[in-house]
């Protein structure tokens, strides 16, 4: 079994559940044994099922970046002496489910075993068949899962015909990691469109850059390499693993003229789709020499009201998609409702807003946004010229300013990260 399996499984245990240390322990022994050997341990069901559905979780976050726009799922396969006899993690380009990985990697051996998943089994026809028939068919005898599957055409009904065959289930034991994996897939099955975080890097009174004169083009200025980073290195490559987990990331042609940004995934892992940039750009102003236009593969998409014909050829020509949209403001700038449901056309799960300051207040002013991810480093910017996180006119009162719900504390060194919602990606 890989190593980062059981690592991640352990930081989980130790953040979110009371795990017993003789089961930590046991953990420990399996980094460096075979997972198998699990039955010769006397154990409590309920841990035993905790540790599988570990397992499962660990398998679907490996889909990460490769299932979209289908949610992350794992399943691993236990027979009746508790040994692992199957396991299977879901990629959209390999089609098959991952409890129909699992059972073709178990063959008879299924007969009579658990089937250890973070999703319901789905119950449908899509682009493959109803997994609960091949369970049931395969003569497994128990079902123990995460969570019901948010997708309508399932939510409850392939436990519901698992159960009607006689198979013992039950779901809820780490729900909450669970949910929180696939929480875009959860917004976009029921929606129609992305889960949208807005995220900002920024000094702990607010500021996400110095007055504009001193920040302008920092990047272009030193040939590329941006030498006035807010946060430090660790809290920089988390906001690349953000970008990994994202189908689409949107910025405002301000922040592209400011700072000259790739706005690409360099988490270094794959991804079935690359990570499709956004800019807001209303009067088409992005350079042709700027390194978004300089890198465009067709995955850089100007949403823009007014497009002179001949810049948008002249982008177009470098693999920069355009497209119009009506102005919904005087300045001709649209509006973030109508492109959050364009990118939800586009099969876009999960969209990352990364500024400016106008960019950020337009997305909260108009109530798209379901998340944030704020990062301080503990520096004090001042001033009334400095750029605050978002412009425009603010909310009016306390009681008009979004609330961040379940806010969750991240650590990168000094520097730390808010994570939080708006709304329930799963409402
Ligand atoms: C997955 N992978 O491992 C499981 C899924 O069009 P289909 O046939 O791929 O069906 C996709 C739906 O199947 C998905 O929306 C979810 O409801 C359910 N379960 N999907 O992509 C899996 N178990
Ligand atoms: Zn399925």
């Amino acid at each position: 079994m890989p190593k980062i399996l059981w690592n991640h499984c352990l930081r989980d245990f130790l953040r979110d559940t009371s795990c017993p240390l003789w089961l930590l322990l046991l953990a420990g022994r399996h980094k460096n044994s075979d997972v198998n050997r699990m039955s010769s341990y006397p154990m409590p069901n309920h841990d035993t099922d905790e540790l599988f559905l570990c397992q499962a979780l660990d398998l679907a976050r490996q889909g990460i970046g490769l299932t979209s726009p289908n949610p992350c799922v794992g399943a691993v396969i236990v027979d009746s002496k508790g040994q692992v006899v199957g396991t299977g993690s879901h990629t959209y380009d390999g089609l098959k489910h991952a409890e129909i990985l699992a059972l073709e990697q178990a063959g008879e051996k299924a007969r009579g075993a658990t089937l250890y998943i973070n999703l319901e089994p789905c119950s449908h026809q899509g682009r493959t068949a109803p997994c609960v028939d091949a369970l049931i068919a395969a003569g497994i005898g128990r079902v123990v899962a995460c969570m019901e599957d948010p997708n309508p055409l399932v939510s409850g009904q392939g436990f519901a015909k698992l159960r009607s065959a006689g198979i013992e289930v039950s779901f809820g034991l780490l729900e909450e990691q669970a949910r929180a994996l696939n929480e875009s897939f959860a917004k976009y099955i029921s929606h129609h469109i992305p889960l949208v975080t807005l995220k900002a890097a920024m000094t702990l009174d607010g500021k996400i850059a110095p007055p504009q004169k001193q920040s302008t083009n920092s990047a272009a200025r030193s040939g590329g390499t941006r030498t006035d980073w807010i946060t430090g290195e660790s809290a920089r490559a988390h906001v690349q693993e953000l970008r990994h987990q994202h189908d689409a990331i949107l910025v405002g042609v301000g922040t592209v003229i400011a700072d000259d940004p790739l706005l690409t995934d360099r988490s270094g892992s794959p991804r079935r789709r690359p990570l499709l940039r956004v800019i807001l750009d209303a009067r088409l102003r992005l350079p042709a020499e700027s390194r978004l236009a300089k890198t465009a593969q067709e995955d850089v998409l100007i949403l823009c009201s007014f497009a002179e014909d001949e810049k948008k050829k002249q982008l177009q020509k470098l693999g920069v998609r355009v497209h119009q949209l009506p102005p919904a403001d005087s300045d001709g700038r649209p509006d973030i409702s109508a492109v959050v449901r364009l990118l939800g056309q586009m099969e876009i799960t999960s969209l990352m807003i990364e500024g400016g300051a106008t960019v950020n207040a337009a997305a909260l002013a108009d109530g798209v946004v379901d998340k944030v991810f704020l990062y301080y480093a503990p520096r004090i910017l001042g001033g009334t010229t400095s750029v605050p996180f978002a412009g425009g006119v603010g909310f009016a009162s306390i009681s008009d300013a979004p609330y961040v719900k379940s806010a969750r504390l991240h650590r990168f060194g000094e520097d730390f990260a808010i994570e939080g919602y708006l709304k329930d990606p799963y409402a």
